[in-house]
């Protein structure tokens, strides 16, 4: 008897310590010392023995017991443990990325470009203005020599806005109309610069795109000529550009300025990137604005800010700007 409870003992440790969960070391713990479990039945046995040998028998039954039991709760601390340990992983709050430092984005490089012309005009003792971007026909056009139903105005494909009387009120189709807001509201001399947003029904292509941001130029003085604009669009292209580029001023046409001409820039490639429009502020603008054209005189330009990015940055397509994708963004 002796030897057989040997036995179960070996198997027995051999059946805990295969358990690799707590339910089926339940069922073990079942089987080993439950009531149809071999050892519980030793108990029965042992009364048939002689009574010299149950002494030796009983001590062995109870030993084997205890080894069993013990084994067990070793077993399923080991266990219990385990199970902890994957319960905490599992519900493990990874904290990490508070400790690593956030990625810092940047400014977008049309708003480098906004900020970086605004020091270039500041510098040059310009003050900034702005304007709205919902404008009224008036400002947009009527104040600006373009006539209703005049040709030039086939120049901007208008977006209207459905407010009002139908056709007077759009999305701004350039940045002059600040032009005329400063003239009403300021007194000469006059040196301001006008950034801002921009809406044309413009397909989107490498050079245009529909929403887009255009900086506006207005002097007003006495005695101003087109030397001086000439002069200033030099000083701020290469205080921009650097010294080193190519550029044309090549005559145009543009209502509200006479003589008027419009700015290129040799692009890498070879062709000539048209950047802005200038001229001399018509007489009847300033007329408009209620300054006396016999008194004062002025210039204006107005460029393409998002074109000033391309050149800068080495972008050869407006689309990139407005693509969203990171790769490209964070290289500036
Ligand atoms: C004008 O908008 C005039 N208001 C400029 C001006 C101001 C002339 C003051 C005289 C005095 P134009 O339509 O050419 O002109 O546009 C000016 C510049 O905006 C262009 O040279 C170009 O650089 C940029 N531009 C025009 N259309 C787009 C477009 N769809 N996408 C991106 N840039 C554009």
């Amino acid at each position: 008897m002796i030897e057989e409870l040997t036995h179960i003992e070996v198997e027995a440790r051999d059946l805990i310590n295969g358990a690799t969960d707590l339910d089926t070391l339940k069922a073990v713990d079942a089987d080993l010392l439950g009531r149809s479990a071999p050892l519980t039945a030793f108990k029965k046995d042992i009364g048939k023995l002689a009574p010299e040998d149950r002494k030796d028998a009983g001590q062995a039954l109870n030993r084997v017991r205890t080894a069993v039991q013990e084994a067990i709760e070793v077993r399923r601390n080991e266990l219990e443990a385990a199970q902890r340990a994957h319960q905490l992983e599992d519900e493990r709050l990874d904290l990490s990325e508070v400790l690593t430092r956030p990625q810092l984005g940047h400014l977008h490089i049309t708003t480098q470009t906004w900020q970086l012309l605004e020091d270039v005009f500041v510098g040059m003792g310009f003050t900034v203005s702005e304007g709205p971007e919902i404008e009224s026909e008036w400002y947009n056009f009527g104040s600006l020599n373009f006539p209703p139903d005049h040709p030039a105005r086939d120049m901007y494909d208008t977006l209207y806005v459905e407010y009002g009387e139908p056709g007077s009120t759009l999305l701004r189709t350039h940045t002059s109309p600040v032009q005329m807001r400063v003239m009403e509201n300021e007194e000469p001399p006059i040196y301001t610069i006008a950034p801002g947003r921009v809406f044309r029904q413009d397909t989107a292509d490498a050079t245009h795109m529909p929403v887009f941001h255009q900086i506006e130029g207005l002097v007003v003085d006495r005695g101003i000529t087109l030397g001086d604009l000439a002069g200033t669009i030099e000083a701020f292209t290469t205080a921009y550009f650097g010294g080193s580029f190519t550029s044309r001023l090549r005559p145009s046409y543009f209502p509200f300025t006479e003589p008027s001409a419009e700015f290129d820039i040799l692009m890498p490639n070879g062709e000539w990137l048209e950047l802005g429009g200038c001229g001399m502020v018509h007489p009847s603008v300033l007329g408009h604005g209620g300054l006396d054209p016999e008194e004062w005189s002025g210039f204006a330009f107005g460029f393409g800010l998002d074109r000033l990015a391309l050149m800068k940055f080495g972008v050869d397509d407006l689309r990139e700007l407005w693509s969203n994708d990171v790769r490209f963004l964070r290289q500036f």
